[in-house]
């Protein structure tokens, strides 16, 4: 009984992978994390460590394909954002060893900052696109995956949803492959992007377009069944024909289906739908990429009518469920028991005895007399600072932006210009943008809370932990002016003080925060077996 994200990581190990390269992210996490708790892929020396963001883990698995070996690389849709460059790049340059992205997306937002719909990216790509419908096929398609990214030297992605990353199901394995032998590409130039080659490579991309295309026709993911000729059609994309089984397992001869998990799209199967069909449903998991291509921009009056996000039939935003297609079909859903009164909403909030509570106590402090004082924060725990008791953050936009629109506001001439990230974010993305604030000598507090782990995606090793001074140095910040503190109530004032020395600074300043997150505590006690809690924090005093 596996998770979706499991079985995917299963697959991977299943298909010879020899490395996995993520960094972490809901929902997408367990992925890695099943690969570093595997006994066979400790045995089969599969590497698995976290990267430090998306684009490196992305780049490291195009090197590890260039050698000739298995690799996939594992993020949240967001990520896909950071290792865009890469990705849309390695399309160009195609891969050696297979190499398959996975992607999960948050349709709904459960613990993301948007809905995007990565299905988008392998469009503009110009590549494969793999999407289960359930567990087994997740497992499935990891080692079709592998065969079709060798077969065409393409990276494949993996586009999976929360709900099938996070949800269980039996699976049954396949006998596993040995990982491939190094083996360069034929081709000495095949990675070499110069725009002699670029023009070369990217025409060949387009002329495997044709073959991808019959490569979707033919697969056995996508499957058209024409039950009812003049009927309803459902094209049902994903995780959709999942929930499209639940509501007509009894009905199912009354509707044409055609249920796609392979794209770029079989036209040829779209049309015989459309032929066959009085009118079409379209479920897609995300946005409705497909649909706005098959309504087509200007209104054809003689083509078959269509419903799905954008005439309102299906949910506009958020994911599908089994009710919301129910209700699109025009059934009623099946009745289930409300949530009882006694049921109450609970905002997220930081758990007690957490570092970032006594930070937020000596910011707020600190920065009491100020007149509107605004913060700029970053992902992490510590973004519930937005939230009350604290209130003590006003932004929070993607990783690493903190520093870099505090740095724009000091060029505006804001004072003091605050920025508070986490350890793990600060390597993630916020180098850069401290190194931009010292070049530009903007006067920026930049607090970072180092609690030695990356907690929010619960509890991952952080890139930085032990060496955020030096690189604080190294990038040119002054070092009188990069600062400890410990975050706990017998520090108060002494914390409140130290801030507001360096918010009357005029450059960049550096405030660590150090004390460990309690979770990664607990659980480094259990492992380490050690009675005494140690309070691990920063070495720079
Ligand atoms: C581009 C991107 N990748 C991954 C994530 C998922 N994510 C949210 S916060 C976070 C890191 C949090 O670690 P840290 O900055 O150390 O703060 P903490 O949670 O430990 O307080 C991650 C990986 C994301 N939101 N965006
Ligand atoms: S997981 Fe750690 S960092 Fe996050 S709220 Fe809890 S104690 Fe704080």
């Amino acid at each position: 009984m596996l998770l979706g994200a499991e079985a995917i990581a299963q697959g991977a190990i299943d298909a010879g992978i020899s490395g996995i390269y993520a960094y972490p992210g809901t929902p997408s996490t367990e992925i890695t994390t099943y690969v570093q708790n595997s006994k066979e892929a400790e045995e089969n020396k599969i590497r698995s460590n976290w990267s430090t963001n998306e684009k490196t883990a992305y780049e490291a698995a195009l090197g590890m394909s260039f050698t000739g070996k298995r690799s996939m690389v594992c993020m949240k849709h967001v990520g896909l954002n950071v290792a865009a460059d890469a990705f849309i790049n390695s399309a160009v340059t195609g891969v050696n060893g297979g190499l398959i992205l996975v992607v999960a997306d948050d349709p709904s937002m459960h613990s993301s900052q948007n809905e995007q719909d990565s299905r988008f990216f392998g469009k503009f790509a110009l590549i494969p696109v793999i999407e289960p419908s359930n567990q087994q096929e997740a497992y499935d398609s990891v080692r079709y995956g592998f065969e079709l990214s060798e077969k065409y030297q393409l990276p494949v992605m993996l586009r999976v949803t929360t709900r099938l990353s996070h949800s269980r199901s039996g699976i049954e394995r396949k006998k596993a492959l040995p990982q491939n032998k190094i083996s360069l590409s034929s081709d000495p130039m095949q990675f070499m992007l110069l725009p002699a080659y670029a023009r070369k490579k990217y025409h060949k991309l387009i002329e495997l377009q044709g073959p991808l295309e019959d490569e979707s026709e033919s697969s056995s993911l996508n499957k058209l069944e024409i039950n009812n000729v003049g009927g309803t059609g459902v094209l049902a994309f994903g995780i959709g024909f999942n929930y499209l089984m639940e509501n007509i397992s009894a009905t199912r001869s009354a509707y044409n289906i055609l249920k796609i998990s392979q794209y770029p799209l079989p036209r040829n199967k779209v049309e015989e739908l459309f032929k066959n069909s009085s009118k079409v449903l379209i479920l897609e998991e995300g946005y409705p990429i497909y649909e706005e291509l098959l309504r087509g921009f200007l209104k054809n009056e003689k083509s078959v009518p269509i419903d799905g996000r954008l005439n309102g039939v299906v949910v506009r935003e958020g994911e599908l469920t089994p009710d919301n297609v129910a209700a699109a079909l025009g059934k009623k859903s099946a009745s289930v028991k409300g949530i009882d009164d006694v049921v109450a909403n609970r905002p997220p909030s930081l758990c007690q005895g957490c570092s970032h509570h006594d930070l937020y106590e000596a910011l707020n402090a600190a920065l009491a007399d100020v007149e509107n004082s605004q913060v700029f924060a970053d992902i992490g725990c510590y973004t519930l600072g937005a939230l009350p008791p604290y209130n003590a953050v006003n932004a929070c936009v993607d990783m690493g932006a903190s520093i870099t629109m505090a740095k724009g506001a000091a060029d505006a001439g804001f004072r003091p210009a605050v920025a508070v990230i986490g350890d793990s974010t600060f390597t993630h993305s916020g180098i850069t943008g401290l190194l931009d604030a010292v070049n530009d000598k903007s006067s920026v507090t930049l607090i970072i809370s180092d609690n030695s782990t990356t907690a929010m995606t619960g509890g991952q090793n952080s890139a930085g932990t032990g060496k955020l001074a030096e690189i604080c140095i190294g990038i040119g910040v002054e070092e009188n002016h990069i600062r400890t503190i410990e975050p706990l109530a017998k520090n108060f004032e002494k914390n409140v003080a130290i801030l507001r020395e360096e918010f009357a600074y005029e450059g960049v300043s550096v405030i660590l925060s150090c004390r460990e997150c309690i979770q990664t505590q607990l659980r480094r006690k259990k492992v380490e077996k050690k009675d005494d809690l140690l309070i691990r924090n920063c070495k720079h005093e």
